[in-house]
């Protein structure tokens, strides 16, 4: 069969296809992103979770005059591709190549730059309540991983786009990971909404299993039924976005592409904020960033075949800062260590397992734990270990 990723130069032309076609698309996108990542290095498993998900919002959506807002924009490989940039792509992270992230000077269809996570529905609310000015009428879609929906700024926009009246979409493009396994209260609160999947799964397999039995099977079915109702109202009663005054869709399956254009195509009828909750897969479509998506998450150069890597692991500026602090914490009971969900790309792995309980992985970080000063004469120290932020490596 002829390829189809060759004839996409332009999202018009991804418009003319069908599922089929579209099903036939994800596979080669995949293959395409594997096989330059592979090479080149980059941001492997987000991509490779969001392919029908993209293909749904540009099938569904028009850029540039729609905005879609990348959260942090690790993920808009596929993104770029759908939009004129499939061989450009092949230059990520060289001199002079493709930018790894959303890039407003690259293209029309980026309309914003990011790195830093959790600012999407910020921005999207900005420039939603500057088209209400304008009296426009085009879309604006904020697409947040459930890892950067713990960031403080993204709930601090759902709190005010929540209470506007505004136009607005907000993707939740939940795949249980921020780069490593998430963790914290909404983490688990997304873990409970997404139970509601499985639950509706289970009600209906005990239903058919008790109708077998007669007479008591009906008895049974009523009371399964009463069950039903109060488990309901256990996942339900406190739907944080709908109290925040957002509408809720979901949770929708992140690789069914019908399903995922069907809801788009409702929402854009819909008046005020919706949210829209996606369920993906991260690292989908290659075994080893499914079973290993924080390996994956950013990746040296690799083989295809196994997933190893091809570059020796060396000493870099991480693994001897993050050596050097074990040292320190040998000696020296005060130190802890704090990171915003980046405990392998700060070198910090090592301190977490030999410090488990002087170790914070926490969004919160950068308010709560770091400082020092003085107070009434007297010095103190929150943490010895100061902004992380400020080396990072510039790819990550
Ligand atoms: C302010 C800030 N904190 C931390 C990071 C590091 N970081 C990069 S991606 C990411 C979260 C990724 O998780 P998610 O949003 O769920 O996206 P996924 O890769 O799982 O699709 C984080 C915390 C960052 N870029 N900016």
């Amino acid at each position: 069969m002829e390829n189809i990723i060759d004839h996409i130069t332009d999202v018009k032309d991804l418009k003319k296809l069908n599922y089929k076609e579209k099903k036939q698309l994800s596979n080669e996108i995949r293959k395409y992103i594997i096989e330059i990542v592979s090479k080149n290095g980059g941001h492997l498993a987000s991509n490779l979770g969001v392919v029908e998900l993209t293909i749904a919002l540009h099938s569904v959506f028009n850029v540039p005059e729609d905005k879609i807002i990348w959260d942090v924009g690790h993920q808009t490989y596929v993104h770029k591709i759908l939009t004129g940039r499939k061989e450009k792509l092949k230059t990520l992270r060289q001199l002079n190549g493709i930018a790894g992230f959303p890039k407003i000077e690259e293209d029309e269809a980026d309309c914003f730059n990011t790195g830093h996570s959790s600012t999407s529905i910020s921005v999207a609310l900005g420039m939603a309540k500057a088209r209400d000015i304008k009296k426009e009428n085009n879309n604006i879609i904020a697409v947040i991983g459930d890892g950067a929906l713990t960031g403080g700024m993204a709930l601090e926009a759902l709190n005010d786009a929540g209470s506007s009246k505004t136009n607005l979409i907000v993707v939740l493009n939940d795949n249980e990971m921020s780069i490593s396994k998430n963790v914290g209260g909404i983490s688990l609160f997304l873990n409970r909404v997404r139970s509601k999947k499985l639950y509706r799964k289970s009600n209906n397999y005990i239903k058919k299993a008790v109708l077998k039995i007669p007479y008591l099977g009906t008895k049974i079915t009523h009371i399964v039924r009463k069950i039903k109702y109060s488990i309901k109202q256990l996942f339900f009663t406190n739907m944080l976005f709908e109290d925040m005054g957002f509408r809720y869709i979901g949770p929708v399956d992140g690789h069914d592409q019908e399903k995922m254009e069907s809801i788009f195509k409702i929402a854009k009828d819909i008046e005020g904020p919706i949210l829209i909750h996606v369920v993906t897969k991260k690292g989908k479509g290659y075994k080893p960033a499914e079973e290993n998506p924080d390996k994956f998450h950013s990746t040296p150069s690799f083989n295809i075949e196994d997933g190893t890597s091809k570059k020796e692991s060396k000493k870099d500026y991480s693994k001897v800062f993050g050596d050097k602090l074990v040292e320190l914490a040998k000696k020296n009971e005060k130190i802890v260590a704090i990171t915003a969900s980046m405990k392998d790309g700060t070198g910090l792995a090592k301190f977490s397992k030999e410090f488990p309980k002087r170790f914070f992985d926490s969004r919160n970080s950068r308010t709560t734990y770091f400082g020092n000063g003085s107070r009434n004469g007297k010095k103190w120290t929150n943490s010895c270990c100061t902004n992380i932020f400020n080396i990072l490596p510039k790819s990550l």
